[in-house]
């Protein structure tokens, strides 16, 4: 049977071998070496052509080549969400229709009229989105396990938000890239996590320093809040209450406490953020930066005023680029 699925996230049973998220596949050397994929960094292919070539690549040197075939690996996740993006170049028009297999959580796939067609639950929903061929295209998933849907964005722009889970599964174990045709369908770049990953941007549909996924988790839309808007959080902004990782809607303070002898400080640290520790001796005066403190790390250890006996310290919270 002929499948064209461009991208499918199936759930498995986790095996022994399974990758742990976060996993970042460029197949570039000397993690994969040129030729089929199959049985290279934990990938299984079936089918015909699924190969490292050189010729046409997004970043680096390479990038997998998939004709008639599927690729999939395993993964291992402790998350409740997972942020999956891959570039993907089709080099010619899909010539049948993917079958989704029934463990599959979320699917959506080219078809032959170039359209993107998204699964909302297990009915497939044709887009109005044509996708170019020839040309790389970034593709954004946010899939969450806790509320159980998932959204889709092309090149940074939502075509789909809020869509359900094909199954009721709560935690990714695989995933699989296919395509049907004999006319190549290119890949690259592939970054799944299991947290927030701030470094190669997300999709932003309004632009306002809030990404997609949050507006629509905590909002459900991705372009439902103002981000200088007052949030339901003690005066923060919908903006601070994001970047501090903190709830929008109820009372949720961002705690920091002292170090037991009193010269640093504590927190709970938020994934993709970096933490700059300041002192002042004086209200009055202003604030002297100390030390940068980028997640996963919770503490700073002030080495510099050990010896002095009063003194204040402010801990200022940024998303990593
Ligand atoms: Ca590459
Ligand atoms: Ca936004």
């Amino acid at each position: 049977m002929k499948k064209s699925i461009l991208c499918a996230m199936a759930v498995s049973l986790g095996s022994a071998d399974a990758s742990p998220l976060p996993f970042l596949e460029t197949f570039e050397a000397p993690g994969v070496t040129n030729g089929t994929i199959d049985g290279q960094n934990g990938w299984v292919a079936d089918g015909e052509n699924a190969d490292v070539q050189t010729g046409i690549f997004h970043t680096g040197s390479q990038a997998l080549q998939m004709r008639n075939t599927e690729v999939s690996h395993d993964l291992s996740s402790e998350g409740s969400a997972v942020w999956l993006h891959f570039q993907a170049r089709c080099e010619g028009i899909p010539d049948s229709t993917p079958v989704v297999p029934a463990d599959a959580n979320l699917s959506f796939f080219v078809n032959t009229n170039l359209n993107l067609v998204v699964y909302s639950n297990t009915v497939p929903v044709e887009l109005g989105v044509q996708v170019p061929t020839n040309v790389w295209i970034r593709f954004d998933i946010y899939c969450d396990y806790a509320d159980l849907y998932w959204d889709l964005s092309m090149n940074g722009t939502n075509v789909a938000a809020g869509l359900p889970l094909y199954s009721d599964s709560n935690q990714v174990a695989s995933v699989t890239f296919g395509n049907g045709g004999s006319s190549p369908v290119y890949v690259d770049q592939i970054d799944i996590a299991d947290t927030e990953q701030t470094a190669g941007g997300l999709p932003d549909s309004d632009g306002d320093g809030i990404p997609d996924w949050w507006e629509q988790k905590h909002f459900g839309g991705v372009t439902s809040v103002v981000a200088g808007d007052p949030s339901g959080n003690d005066g923060l902004t919908y903006l601070e209450t994001y970047i501090a990782g903190v709830s929008p809607t109820a009372f949720d303070p961002f705690v920091v406490w002292p170090v037991p002898n009193g010269n640093g400080l504590n927190w709970n640290p938020v994934p993709s953020r970096l933490y700059s520790a300041y002192w002042t001796t004086n209200l009055m005066e202003a604030f002297t930066w100390m030390e940068d403190i980028p997640y996963p790390q919770s503490e700073f250890i002030d080495s510099v005023h050990s010896n002095e006996t009063t003194g204040f310290y402010r801990l200022k919270v940024q998303v990593q680029e």
